[in-house]
């Protein structure tokens, strides 16, 4: 049997003096009040055992004093005076998302919704009791925390970032592709407000209803509008049309020539000879909205020029010194389009020019054949003498290994160049550049010439 203190009215439980011996069925329990003038009272005592330990409520207490039912705070059992140190084993509470009744028989804090132990509209339950759900990019551990409409989306109370904005007070569904706008903010998913409309980037095309990135060069497509900037959707790759090539990022059209070239220094640059796969660079000379395509230069010897077929099928030297462009790139330019010809002469602070209207060499089946007409200048025509020996006009090439000029011996061999020969003579500026075979020849201006540019040019 458990001694209680038992008294009614108190002020404070621990003033209580008066002492009690329980039922056999009792224990002791602590009732808490509040009466009409709002004072808070308390009654201690024996109650009957099964009032406390069974049941999920506050059990109800008869208060002596005026005979009302009233709620119990606590009992408690198994300690002498327990009610006096209130160290009393409390009534289960149930639990969130527990079974309920009534209000009553939740946890504090909590109430009873659908018969489940909850926490009121726009509060969660943290653990031990229920505090305010959160609102726009608060930290959170789970949606549950985050007010309505919002999303726990890695740690932080979100829209749903695909459709929804916030307006500062709930998500609200997000403008559509084209719909007007008045910030990125409240464009749905991807899509950024761009001129007061949703759009995507110009970097990214819209698929579905998402803004992708366009892809880069090589990455696989469906159509030239998923490629970036300049790239085509070429068999299902983003690439260059073939009459362009790739530069940085991007597509540019192929120089065919130096006519092509957008500088307007003299200098080297790069082309691509018939608009083919083969980049060629090449020196070239920019003169008064003329761009003109070197295709022979010599101006120290540098460069031995007593070369084989193959040799000047295919271009030799340097770009940056003396060179020849090489056959094959003189004939697919001569061709492409009308070309003039240019040359330029140097003797001992001497110069002189030769220009010719038509410049054609014809491939290589044609052994090279040369076309040159239409001289103007001051050097004089040593492509088409007066005697007709010595042309080069009509002519097809010989080197020291491919003997095609009219000589009984050949000329290339015997003036250790290479040319469009007919006897030997007339213009020959591959000969070597100095020593005892002679230099370079011009018939109609002199043989001694130490300077030499060869250029061509298409003509408009
Ligand atoms: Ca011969």
């Amino acid at each position: 049997m458990q001694k209680c203190l038992s008294c009614s009215e108190i002020e404070d439980p621990k003033m209580c003096k008066n002492e009690t011996t329980c039922a056999k069925d009792e224990i002791c329990y602590l009732h808490k009040y509040t009466t009409h003038t709002k004072q808070q009272l308390f009654d201690v005592g024996c109650k009957h055992s099964s009032l406390c330990t069974q049941g999920y409520s506050n059990i109800l207490g008869r208060r002596s004093s005026d005979g009302v039912h009233q709620e119990c705070e606590s009992c408690c059992s198994g300690a002498v005076f327990c009610n006096h140190d209130l160290q009393c084993n409390h009534v289960p509470r149930q639990n969130v998302s527990e079974r309920c009744t009534s209000d009553h028989q939740c946890k504090q804090s909590l109430s009873c919704e659908q018969n489940i132990c909850k926490c009121v509209v726009n509060k969660f339950w943290n653990g031990s009791l229920c505090e305010p759900k959160k609102t726009f990019h608060s930290t959170c551990s789970s949606s549950d925390e985050c007010l309505d409409t919002l999303y726990c989306n890695h740690g932080y109370c979100k829209c749903d970032a695909s459709v929804d904005y916030w307006n500062g007070s709930s998500c609200l569904t997000g403008k559509l592709y084209n719909e007007s706008c008045s910030n990125s903010v409240k464009c749905q998913g991807t899509f950024r407000c761009i001129n007061n409309k949703c759009s995507c980037l110009s970097s990214e095309y819209l698929e579905g209803s998402q803004c992708l990135t366009r892809k880069l060069f090589n990455e696989s497509c469906s159509n030239s509008v998923k490629c970036q900037g300049t790239f085509r959707c070429i068999n299902n790759k983003c690439s260059c049309l073939s009459s362009e090539y790739l530069e940085g990022s991007q597509c540019l059209t192929k120089k065919l020539e130096c006519e092509d070239v957008e500088g307007s220094h003299d200098g080297v640059y790069t082309i691509y000879p018939g608009g083919g796969d083969m980049a060629v660079t090449v020196y070239c000379i920019m003169r008064q909205a003329k761009k003109w395509t070197v295709i022979q230069r010599r101006v120290n010897g540098s460069v031995d020029f007593y070369r084989t077929w193959h040799e000047y099928k295919k271009g030799f030297g340097s770009v940056y010194g003396e060179y020849w462009l090489g056959n094959d790139n003189i004939n697919i330019i001569s061709t492409n389009g009308f070309h003039e010809l240019s040359i330029y002469m140097e003797q001992s602070n001497l110069h002189r020019m030769a220009n010719y209207s038509n410049f054609i060499v014809d491939n290589e089946r044609n052994k090279y054949r040369l076309t040159v007409t239409g001289y103007s200048g001051d050097a004089g025509d040593s492509m088409n003498p007066v005697d007709d020996r010595e042309k080069s006009n009509g002519q097809p090439f010989t080197t020291k290994d491919r003997d095609n000029d009219d000589n009984s011996n050949n000329c290339a061999v015997s003036h250790r160049s290479a040319w469009w020969y007919a006897n030997c003579f007339g213009s020959e500026l591959n000969r070597p550049y100095s020593g005892s075979a002679g230099t370079m020849y011009w018939v109609t201006w002199r043989s001694d010439i130490s300077k030499s540019i060869v250029m061509i040019r298409r003509k408009s």
